[in-house]
């Protein structure tokens, strides 16, 4: 079978498989890896030391995978249709973020992916040599996915695509094959500066994200205290932010996810503030077992709960959002 043959053989059967986004890119060393050096060395990756551990490994994807000569990168939306962020104002409520709401999409993502690898060792090759990842590798990889046409990178950071917005999560496989490389998406941010002026905590420069001061960053990363200066700012989030996006056009009327296991778990969307206060180390493991919250831990999303009460309790502003 010829290149373009194959290539469009594991594109239709990634498409079967849910995968709303496939798009192939050539293994090489990718031209934003300066990106992400400047972004370490200005310190905008705060506490997240495990992305300059393998600093190198990133540098270039064969480190990964030896023989790697294609990656093939996948986008699965997880947008359901649900309600915002800035369209709940029941103060008995927080807020946590969509991608957050359903089971844990390392574990979806990567079963989908497994499934394509299975697929092109028995249709197509059975020597190929394949490596997936999904988020936790040492990849960059919305630079890869954008490579590949998935989306152009906007302002706020994120990969966004034309019909899907920017509600979608990125997994690749390095790939001994090599494959018809697609052409990369332009920039349609145009002179569009939403995100950067609704950050709540000014933490968007056109095309970068300063950890430090993203929400995102705070609930879910950070351990330990949470400076004041951002406790107001924080609002109703309990977990992760999502305002950046909320505000894009991109996101106005995306297409909806077709995987039921990203939906909102019970409780999940507009969560009761009082029930999340109450939830002990052994409550949070039963009921985050396989929810990315997890990663919150038991103690971060107390401590993300009291900020949020506490900001709940003030008395709104005429005009406020
Ligand atoms: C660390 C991390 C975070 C950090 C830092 C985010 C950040 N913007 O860097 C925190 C905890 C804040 C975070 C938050 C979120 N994250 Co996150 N995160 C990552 C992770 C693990 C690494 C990102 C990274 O390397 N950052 C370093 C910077 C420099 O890289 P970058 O932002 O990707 O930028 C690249 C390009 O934009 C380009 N570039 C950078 N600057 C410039 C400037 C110019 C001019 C140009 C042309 C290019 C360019 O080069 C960079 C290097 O490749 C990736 C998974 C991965 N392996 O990539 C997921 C990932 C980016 N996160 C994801 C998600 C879903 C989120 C959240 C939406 C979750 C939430 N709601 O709370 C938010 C979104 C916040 C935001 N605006 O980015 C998805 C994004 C999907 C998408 N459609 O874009 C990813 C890809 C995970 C996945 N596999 O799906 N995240």
């Amino acid at each position: 079978m010829d290149k373009q043959s194959t290539t469009k053989l594991i594109k239709k059967k990634a498409q079967e498989i849910g995968f709303d986004l496939v798009g192939i890119t050539p293994a090489l060393p990718h031209k934003d890896l300066p990106f992400f050096d400047q972004w370490i060395q200005q310190g905008r990756d705060a506490s997240m030391t495990y992305l300059q551990r393998r600093r190198d490994d990133r540098a270039d994807p064969r480190r990964l995978l030896e023989n790697a000569k294609s990656i093939i990168c996948c986008g699965m939306n997880y947008y359901g249709g649900e309600p915002k962020s800035i369209e709940c104002d029941d103060p008995e409520r927080g807020w946590i973020s969509r991608y957050a709401w359903g089971d844990d999409y390392h574990d979806i993502v990567l079963a989908k992916l497994k499934e394509l690898e299975d697929f092109i060792r028995q249709e197509i090759d059975e020597t190929a040599e394949l490596k997936a990842y999904v988020d936790t590798g040492p990849i960059l990889e919305r630079s890869y996915a954008a490579s590949a046409g998935l989306g152009w990178i906007g302002k706020n950071t994120l990969l966004i695509n034309r019909q899907q917005g920017s509600y979608f999560f990125i997994g690749e496989i390095l790939c001994s094959l090599d494959l018809a490389p697609d052409t990369p998406e332009t920039d349609h941010c145009g002179h569009c500066q939403l995100c950067i002026d609704h950050c709540p905590t000014d933490a968007i420069a056109p095309y970068e994200l300063d950890s430090n001061r993203c929400i995102a960053y705070l609930t879910i990363e950070h351990r330990g205290d949470i400076a004041t200066e951002f406790h107001e700012a924080i609002g109703q989030h309990v977990v992760g932010c999502d305002i950046c996006q909320e505000v894009c056009p991109w996101n106005k009327a995306p297409a909806l996810s077709q995987e039921p296991r990203f939906k909102p778990r019970e409780g999940l969307l507009h969560p009761r503030l009082s029930e999340l206060a109450q939830l002990d180390e052994t409550a949070f493991r039963e009921k985050f077992r396989k929810s990315p919250i997890k990663r919150v831990k038991a103690a971060g999303l107390q401590r993300n709960t009291a900020i949020v009460q506490k900001n709940q309790q003030k008395p709104r502003n005429a005009g406020e959002s």
